[in-house]
């Protein structure tokens, strides 16, 4: 190929291909296959509607926490939760998406966000649980991204672990506390437990031989690891932690494997999986609607940025401002 000739669509897809073998990263301004774009939009969209959607069964808590020091840490770990969903909507708009058509697409219900967050939480030691579990299950997910091939996505996946264990050491810390107080905050922590264990199991997602989309993902290096390994990642990490925070997982079949190293554990629920992540969980309806009240409610805010943003832009590309001023 001369210098002036542009490169054919072999050429842009060998080279595409050996950026992915090398472990190199791919960057906006790169050429990618149309099939790798849409994945990746598909994925990062998700996951920005997971952040925002998730701040809501935490945040019912907030004007309900028992101190003031617990209400400024759940504070602190929501408004984390709604950067991460901004990182993430940035990371999709460098793909070509449109960050309003994805929120649209959210609130008609036409883009998914994790099943976790359709779960009520109606008592306080569900927010420690969330951060223990939910917080433990997205480091496991979500510390293999940051190698993702996609750049954007890969560098904001680091900032986004290093909150996320921090969130799940608040959790279990809080946890630990309401262990060592009475019997009723003893038994409220077991409850949690045991409504939280499954969904948290499910937050990987399907089971390997029914995920239609991790052969793809994985070949081009978006998912590094299959949902079931992770799960079970999730599971050696967290069963050690449940000991020695005194609580009962809900799993019969949960026992040490010597042969293998790991943890033989039961079957999630996949059916239940389905129906929440096909729109018919506990809270879907709540949280969605939710989420589009708030839109709806902030229209003004965004009009007012609008209108400034063009003001600005008027000010500083309008008529010679010495001519204006004449
Ligand atoms: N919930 O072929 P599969 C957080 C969908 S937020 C809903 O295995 P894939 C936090 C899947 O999308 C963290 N949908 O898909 C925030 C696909 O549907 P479509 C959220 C699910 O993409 C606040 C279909 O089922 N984390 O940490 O290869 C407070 C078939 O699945 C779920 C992320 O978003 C589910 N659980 O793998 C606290 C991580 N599972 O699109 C904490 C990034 C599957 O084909 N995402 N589906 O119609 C991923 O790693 C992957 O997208 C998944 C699924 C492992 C979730």
């Amino acid at each position: 190929m001369t210098e002036t000739e542009a490169p054919g669509a072999d050429a842009l897809q060998e080279y595409f291909d050996a950026t992915i073998a090398r472990d190199q990263r791919v960057e906006p301004r790169d050429w990618m296959p149309e099939g790798y774009r849409k994945t990746l939009i598909r994925q990062i969209a998700q996951h920005a509607h997971s952040e925002i959607i998730g701040m809501q069964p935490e945040g019912d808590w907030i004007t309900r926490a028992p101190s003031l020091r617990r209400k400024s840490i759940l504070f602190a770990k929501v408004q984390d939760e709604a950067g991460h969903g901004l990182y993430l909507y940035s990371a999709a708009e460098t793909l070509g998406a449109d960050r309003d058509d994805l929120t649209e697409r959210l609130i008609t219900g036409r883009q998914k966000y994790s099943s976790i967050f359709n779960y009520p939480t109606p008592t306080f030691a569900d927010v420690g649980v969330i951060g223990w579990f939910v917080d433990g299950a997205a480091i496991c997910n979500q510390v293999p991204l940051c190698r993702s091939s996609y750049g954007p996505y890969a560098r904001a996946m680091v900032r986004v672990c290093k909150e996320e264990s921090f969130h799940q050491r608040q959790g279990y810390e809080l946890l630990m506390t309401m262990m060592s107080g009475t019997e009723g905050q003893r038994a409220m922590v077991q409850d949690a437990v045991d409504r939280w264990w499954w969904p948290s199991l499910m937050m990987f997602g399907p089971p390997d031989d029914n995920s239609p989309n991790s052969e793809r993902s994985m070949a081009w290096k978006i998912k590094r690891h299959s949902n079931d390994e992770l799960r079970q990642r999730f599971v050696d990490m967290t069963v050690p932690q449940a000991e020695h925070l005194g609580v009962t997982l809900p799993d019969p079949e949960l026992r040490w494997n010597e042969e293998r190293g790991r943890y033989d554990f039961g079957t999630p629920d996949y059916a239940e999986l389905m129906r929440v992540i096909s729109g018919d969980g506990p809270c879907n309806a709540e949280r969605v609607t939710r989420r589009r009240t708030a839109h709806e409610d902030g229209a003004w805010v965004r009009e007012a940025a609008a209108a400034h943003a063009a003001k600005h832009t008027a000010r500083h590309t309008g008529p010679d401002r010495t001519e204006a001023a004449a």
